[in-house]
């Protein structure tokens, strides 16, 4: 363990008075990330033999920009047909295609058009959350909600085309329109889209070895804000419980000089960490206050998913009941598709049901783990390390490093419970305390070990899948620094470790 570094370093900077500075205030001077140049977006990836359809592409673009310089920037409904038109002999013909959306796909997701058609598209969202449909060439439907229409009109079509949704995650999913320019020869039909995909998420994330978010640049931010409280207070003894969780999208600083995009349940991830007994009636009013559609999830509770867990447009509010029948810590998350998207950009936190014969304790808890997928700067997660189950920082209760910078203050023989939600979106987490074993582990609805277990058993992990929860208890006999991980030791150095000072 020793050489881990994972160990408490007291911190010195550890109550910086820099507190003040607001957690959702971008950073005043933010140094660009190494992105990848936009001639990164080559289109030589298509077939082995377009060198001198490459040429021809250069040139024609060249050509194209000084007969109409204003054309590349091109944007908008009708403002399409510049970039392309002086490549072709237009046909004097209309293409019209409606477009509708099918759960997260365009339908259709292919369109044939003759090469010198002007194509104008019909797009219907006829999905159940908002969507986008934009093209390469700039021409976008701006943000739809269910049910609205907008019409593209693309201009006179000289080549392939690619469209998508570019809210975060959409295209992923499969949210692609390729419209395909029938009857071009190969050079116009590379000439005017570019040839390229237009990747949206080609912005990888950052090197995590060598850019801003290095373990050093992440602590060193944790010790300049104040620490999200881990107390757990003991559930209150009402019965009827009312929350409001309201939505919204803001930029958080996630070191000194990188933001990221996050969407919260009031304001913080996790969200609000609720505590109650088997048969308290949860009210939840959920208010949408964000630009895109998101919902609510909670495992809580034993509900049909039809109506409460719906999306719900920007504006509107919903509210979902449910009666907490059983014991747990039970996870709550939006689940608005893509969700691994919603929950790594922040929606998530739980709602803790005590089991009945729960034993007195000193000191009490809460860790919820979760994964970040750090792009470029003010982005939300980035879609392609999301898919890849590759965060490049973790963190306990949202913050990565934040009780290794900032140490959990407790006495030595005190009893403590630790209680661990693994929001995931993806990975697992064995919650272990250097230095103790755990003589009590509850996991998942029952007592794994109680007391110690038979024949002399304790434990050293809580183990964790995505959504799984428990707590463990430990009492600390001697004064010093426990450091507490996820012992799946290459996400405890992304920042899922912290440390308990125990002192006499
Ligand atoms: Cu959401």
């Amino acid at each position: 363990m020793a050489d881990l570094n994972l160990s408490a370093s007291p911190s010195p900077g550890g109550k910086n008075p820099n507190t003040s500075a607001p957690k959702g205030a971008a950073s005043k001077e933010t140094p660009k990330l190494r992105m990848s140049p936009a001639g990164d977006h080559s289109p030589v990836n298509r077939t082995a033999g377009a060198i001198i359809g490459v040429v021809s592409v250069v040139a024609l673009a060249l050509a194209v920009f000084l007969s109409n310089p204003s054309a590349p920037t091109a944007s908008g409904t009708g403002a399409g047909t510049a970039a392309t038109a002086s490549s072709v002999t237009p046909t004097g013909h209309t293409t019209r295609v409606s477009v509708g959306v099918e759960g997260m796909a365009f339908t259709p997701g292919h369109i044939e058009v003759p090469v010198g058609d002007r194509l104008i598209i019909d797009f219907t969202n006829s999905g159940d959350q908002r969507h986008d449909l934009v093209f390469e060439n700039g021409v976008t439907s701006g943000s739809l909600a269910t049910g609205e229409t907008k019409e593209l009109d693309l201009g006179v079509v000289s080549g392939d085309l690619e469209g998508w949704c570019s809210l975060p995650g959409h295209r992923e999913m499969g949210m692609t329109l390729h419209v395909q320019a029938t009857g071009a020869s190969s050079s116009a039909g590379a000439s005017a889209s570019g040839g390229h995909a237009g990747h949206a998420g080609h912005d990888h994330g950052q090197d995590a070895a060598a850019g801003p978010a290095t373990p050093t640049a992440l602590t060193d931010y944790a010790a300049t804000i104040t620490p999200r409280d881990p107390v757990l207070p003991p559930a209150t003894s009402e019965t009827e419980r009312h929350y409001t969780f309201t939505v919204t999208e803001q930029t958080t600083n996630v070191t000194d000089t990188l933001t990221r995009q996050t969407w919260t349940f009031n304001g913080d991830a996790p969200g609000p960490i609720l505590r109650g007994h088997i048969g308290d009636t949860f009210h939840i009013t959920l208010v949408n206050n964000g630009t895109m559609s998101h919902s609510l999830d909670f495992h809580a509770g034993l509900v049909s998913p039809d109506q409460v867990m719906r999306s719900i447009e920007p504006g509107q509010t919903l509210e979902y009941t449910f009666v907490a029948k059983n014991a747990g810590i039970w996870l709550y998350h939006c689940s608005t598709s893509p969700m691994s998207m919603h929950i790594a950009n922040g929606m998530f936190g739980a709602v803790i049901i005590d089991p009945t014969d729960l034993g007195a304790v000193d000191r009490e808890y809460v860790m919820v783990a979760s994964e970040l997928y750090l792009g470029a700067d003010g982005q939300s997660a980035d879609a392609s390390l999301l898919s890849a189950l590759a965060p490049n920082a973790m963190a306990f209760n949202g913050v990565p490093f934040q009780y290794k910078a900032h140490p959990i203050q407790m006495k030595t023989n005190e009893r403590v419970r630790v209680w661990v939600m693994d929001a995931g979106p993806n990975l697992a987490t064995t919650f272990h305390v250097v230095g103790t074993q755990f003589d009590t582990v509850w996991r998942e609805g029952a007592y794994v070990i109680r007391g110690g277990g038979s024949g002399g058993g304790w434990g050293q992990v809580l183990t964790l899948g995505a959504a799984e929860g428990g707590f463990v208890e430990f009492t600390p006999t001697e004064a010093g620094h426990y450091s507490f991980v996820n012992h799946a030791l290459s996400l405890a150095e992304k920042g899922q470790v912290g440390v308990f000072e125990v002192s006499d």
